[in-house]
């Protein structure tokens, strides 16, 4: 999977050379490639920005030079994203289906905004990481590429990708408790099932054990039947 970034604060992505992506870029399971829109600047002061026909406060990032930014990289298949408060909502389906592409071109803007031209002729998909507004897009393209990423062959270990295939209804699920060693800590003990060696048992617990954590931190992630099901669980 490639990444190219365009962005004027190429530096901001140094955290992705840390942890489980920093691995997937040295192994060569993803590449991630930062373009500086202000390369391509076309005057001698390097401005990217001009100010808004109709007036108004601040600045826009002017069409030609995005647009010469995303010629550099573009490819037949690539698919061009804008992060952007006005995106579709980021979720996990979004991001497993993102997975499937070799090649996104992430657009990162700014709060003074890109001239709209040039979003219409080379944005795909308008993609939001959640209902807030950030100074600008470069968070959201690193949350992009980093869950996006663990869908990508390799990327995690076999374990934790089977973990979250094994079942179709523990997508939607948050997860159970862990535990680790010591048995008991400040008074409280580890749930007896863990240590009982049944494994059937185990994931019948920890099934159970997701199905009550989402339905009381997260109801509107289950369905009427689930919700019943828990319900059951929690007068038991
Ligand atoms: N919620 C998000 C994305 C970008 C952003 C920007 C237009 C502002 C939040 C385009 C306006 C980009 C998000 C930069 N803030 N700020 O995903």
């Amino acid at each position: 999977m490639k990444f190219d970034v365009l962005t004027l604060f190429p530096e901001m992505f140094e955290t992705l050379q840390y942890s489980i992506i920093g691995k997937a870029v040295e192994n060569n399971l993803i590449d991630i490639n930062l373009i500086n829109i202000r390369d391509f600047s076309q005057d001698k002061h390097k401005h990217v920005d001009d100010t808004p026909y109709g007036g108004g406060a601040g600045m826009l990032i002017k069409p030609d030079v995005v647009y010469d930014a995303y010629n550099s990289v573009k490819t037949e298949n690539a698919k061009v994203i804008y992060l952007s408060p006005k995106g579709k909502l980021l979720d996990q389906e979004i991001a497993r289906n993102l997975a499937k592409e070799k090649h996104l071109i992430l657009l990162c803007g700014h709060y003074e905004g890109i001239d709209q031209r040039v979003l219409d002729e080379i944005v795909d998909e308008e993609i939001s990481i959640g209902d807030y507004v950030l100074t600008g897009g470069e968070l959201p393209a690193m949350v992009l590429i980093d869950t996006v990423s663990r869908y990508v062959d390799g990327v995690l270990s076999e374990d934790s990708t089977v973990e979250e295939s094994f079942s179709e209804d523990s997508q939607n699920l948050l997860e159970y408790p862990a535990y680790t060693r010591p048995l008991e800590f400040r008074g409280k003990q580890v749930p007896d099932v863990l240590t009982s060696g049944n494994h059937q048992e185990i994931d019948k617990w920890r099934k159970e054990q997701s199905l009550i954590i989402t339905y009381k931190k997260r109801p509107e992630l289950l369905d009427e039947k689930q919700k019943a099901e828990a319900e059951k669980l929690l007068k038991e």
